[in-house]
């Protein structure tokens, strides 16, 4: 019997590795034949066998994208630059990218070079709001959907886009505003601000005057006593603030600066006028990029609202869900918060941008 038994176990096992080795011959052979399927696409045209078929599917969902930057204004820009990029080669897409340098002209000329070259998608950040009617309508024309970006546009026809990815500047507005609100709580008026504004006429300069301005124009004792625009770089921000702190001196007790970058060159230029930045006037940026963090962990800036750039991945699903038919909402938000000076020490090594 355990004869009998010994001999019908090493059967089993035989017959078992027939078995895998006739699997294992079978796969073989079809990894062969992928070869030579690609092998066939790269040569034949037609395109009618169904493995030439499967490659020319592959190659449908590989798309074109060119992409419209505003320019490299602010460390915000430069990670949402990098974060749009990584993310469109990652998924396998090409990229074909513009930068504006800040200048609307450049981007209309970016797109309609992208309408020549018939990319498949264009991923637009416009610089103003205003202006891009005849633009988006030839690429509407051209049947080619454009995905705005960060900033908006303001057009009546808003199937002149797929879709809006970005923050509410507003909302980001009011943030700064409330922070103030609580943190001068017990203090008297008059408390004069100066503001550093971003680009004349782009969405964020001024939505977040608007939600600002709303937030402190519910108590008198706010009053704006100077506001300019420093076009959101650091160079700007320093030499703007000069001619606040020259023209109003002692009389400032808060910046609200609508990004990091101007604030921190505000800060540069407050210190070489002698006063201390962050105990003599309060320092509010947007963004919350490294840069600010460790402004506020030196003790040189009080708080940043949080603007979030790394939306690259976002907006690919967004795009492919797209070119799957699928519906989109004309507005998606990125979600963001606030940070403040004490938590800015241990948060500093956690910032991605
Ligand atoms: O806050 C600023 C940049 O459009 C949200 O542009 C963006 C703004 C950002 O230059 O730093």
């Amino acid at each position: 019997m355990k004869r009998f038994l010994e001999a019908k176990g090493l059967l089993v096992l035989l017959f078992a590795l027939l078995l895998l080795l006739a699997a294992c011959g079978s796969a073989d052979e079809s990894g062969g034949n992928d070869e030579d399927a690609s092998d066939d696409t790269e040569q034949t045209e037609d395109g009618n066998d169904t493995e030439n078929q499967d490659s020319n599917d592959q190659a449908a969902e590989k798309l074109v994208i060119g992409f419209s930057q505003v320019g490299a204004e602010s460390e915000w820009r430069t990670a949402n630059t990098k974060s749009i990029q990584d993310a469109i080669k990652d998924a396998g897409h090409e990229l074909k990218f513009s930068d504006a340098q800040q200048k609307q002209e450049n981007q209309i000329k970016a797109i309609r070079s992208f309408i020549t070259q018939k990319v498949d998608a264009i991923v637009f950040s416009p610089v103003v709001e205003t202006g891009f009617e005849t633009v988006l309508q030839e690429a509407k024309d051209a049947g080619i959907p454009v995905f705005l970006v960060d900033r908006a546009v303001d057009v009546d026809d808003d199937s002149l886009w797929a879709t809006f990815l970005g923050s509410d500047f507003v909302e980001e507005g009011r943030k700064a505003g409330n922070w103030l609100v609580e943190e001068m709580a017990d203090k008297e008026g008059p408390i004069n601000i100066v503001e550093l504004q971003g680009t004349v006429g782009s969405a964020p300069a001024i939505d977040r005057k608007e939600g600002f301005e709303e937030i402190i124009g519910e108590e008198d004792k706010f009053e704006i006593i100077k506001s300019q625009t420093g076009d959101f770089t650091r160079a700007k921000g320093k030499e703007v603030m000069e001619a606040f702190l020259k023209s109003d001196g002692d009389n400032i007790d808060v910046l609200y600066a609508h990004n990091d970058d101007m604030a921190i060159g505000a800060i540069q230029a407050i210190e070489e006028y002698g006063l201390k930045p962050a105990e003599d006037i309060t320092i509010i940026g947007v963004d919350a990029v490294k840069g600010a963090f460790e402004a506020m962990a030196d003790g040189k800036m009080n708080v940043t609202i949080e603007c979030n750039p790394l939306f690259g991945p976002q907006l690919v699903d967004l795009i492919e869900q797209h070119f799957a038919g699928e519906e989109l909402d004309k507005r998606i938000a990125v979600e963001e918060s606030m940070y403040t000076m004490d938590q800015a020490e241990k948060l500093l090594p956690t910032r991605e941008y």
